[in-house]
């Protein structure tokens, strides 16, 4: 690269017998415009650094400076590549769950994410090739490989409400599951032979299925998001978009916009975690078009002659990934491509962090092991808290 190619120059240049360097005079001014401008940032901040140490004099940083502008790359760069060789080897865990009312197209869109572009080569084909209604709590998992990168996504596919006469407190198997896993890590974390690495069962995003009625939001979506957002990351969509006319789109998107700021519902990407200004322009093209309207398939079609997913209707067909279509694609990207660390890192800062202070004031409280886990309703968790303790 040029920064090697720079630091080899740098030495045949230093070995030179009187040269201008060894006498520590100013270097020659690089051939490529590149590396002058390598140089020149090197020695600014050696400068910025080194002046306010307050032990040395004046005339000592100054030979601390030169020393340092003479050998120009310190290398500290190279951590990136470190960071990135540590990161490939380990791999990496990232779940998503997906919530919301029966027959919305959880398990259909479940199955369109693995079929996407996210990992259309190793799509697993043995999953449940005839989706049927989902009557337990259930997770797939693929390991994706890109360019030497392992990921293994988990989709947590869960049943969905609404199919009982009373569906008050339908959130709390969904709140439990999400709380189990923060129990787990805590516990690992406790442990005293803890592993190198935990295993991150954490749920990183929750999408929550909206029904495309039209209308506003329904209020036991409101109570569900309420609850689920003070715990997780949710990301709504709107759940087969394609019942919907592209004017019905827009106006439900705002309505439902609407109503989540109404009812103060916290979705992702939430506007006191953005980090800089950067971020908070990127993050508002999102909150400006969330909710995603999206479309679910597992059926491939020929398009021009290319596969593509889609759902074949008697007017045509709806292509899934195609973003004039639906916005599957938004979805898709703001999960895996543009967000994915953040949704790792708002569970672990925000939510796990929550959950924690609140787990180890109550066990200060009862003395020293930790309590088991009382579950919403005033129940205890059945496995044994204390066990690892
Ligand atoms: N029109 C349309 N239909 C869809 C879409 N996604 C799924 N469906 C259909 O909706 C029906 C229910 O889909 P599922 O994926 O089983 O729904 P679910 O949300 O998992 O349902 P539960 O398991 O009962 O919670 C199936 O017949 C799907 O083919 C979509 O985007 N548009
Ligand atoms: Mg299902």
């Amino acid at each position: 690269t040029s920064v090697n190619s720079f630091i080899k120059e740098q030495e045949q240049t230093m070995s030179k017998p009187g040269d201008k360097s060894e006498q520590g005079l100013d270097l020659e001014p690089p051939v490529r415009m590149e590396e002058e401008k390598e140089v020149m940032e090197v020695e600014e901040r050696v400068v910025e650094v080194e002046h306010p140490l307050p032990c040395l004099s004046e005339s000592d940083t100054q030979g601390i400076i030169k020393g340092r502008a003479l050998f120009g790359y310190v290398g500290i760069e190279a951590v990136l590549d470190q960071m990135r060789r540590k990161t490939m080897k380990a791999g990496f865990e990232f779940n998503i769950m997906v919530v919301g009312q029966s027959g919305l197209g959880k398990s259909t869109l479940v199955n369109t994410l693995f079929k996407s572009k996210v990992s259309r080569k190793s799509c697993t084909p043995n999953y449940e090739e005839q989706i049927s209604k989902t009557v337990h709590l259930q997770s797939v998992s693929h390991i994706i490989e890109e360019k030497g990168v392992k990921m293994k996504l988990t989709v947590i596919d869960t049943p969905g409400f609404g199919d009982q006469i009373n569906n008050e407190n339908c959130w709390e198997p969904i709140v439990q599951y999400v709380n189990e896993q923060y129990e787990k890590y805590l516990k690992e974390e406790l442990n005293v032979n803890r592993k190198k690495r935990i295993p991150d069962s954490r749920v990183h995003g929750c999408v929550y299925f909206l029904p495309a009625t039209g209308h506003w939001l329904r209020p036991i979506d409101v109570e569900f998001m309420r609850r689920l957002g003070k715990i997780v990351s949710i990301v709504p969509v709107i759940a087969k978009a394609d019942t919907l006319t592209l004017e019905e789109r827009l106006e439900f998107k705002q309505r439902i916009r609407q109503d989540l700021q109404a009812n103060g519902i916290r979705v992702y990407p939430q506007k006191e975690y953005d980090e800089d200004a950067e971020d908070r322009i990127l993050n508002d093209k999102i909150r400006e078009n969330i909710p995603f309207a999206v479309v679910g398939t597992d059926k491939e079609h020929q398009v021009n002659g290319n596969k593509v997913l889609g759902r074949k209707t008697k007017w045509g067909i709806i292509e899934v990934e195609n973003v004039a279509h639906c916005e599957f694609a938004h979805l898709r990207d703001l999960l895996i491509r543009s967000h994915l660390q953040d949704l790792k890192d708002v569970t672990h800062n925000i939510h796990y962090e929550t959950y924690r202070v609140k787990r180890l004031n109550e066990s200060n409280a009862n003395g020293l092991a930790l309590s088991p886990l009382t579950l919403e309703n005033g129940t205890l968790e059945k496995s044994d808290a204390e066990s690892h303790l």
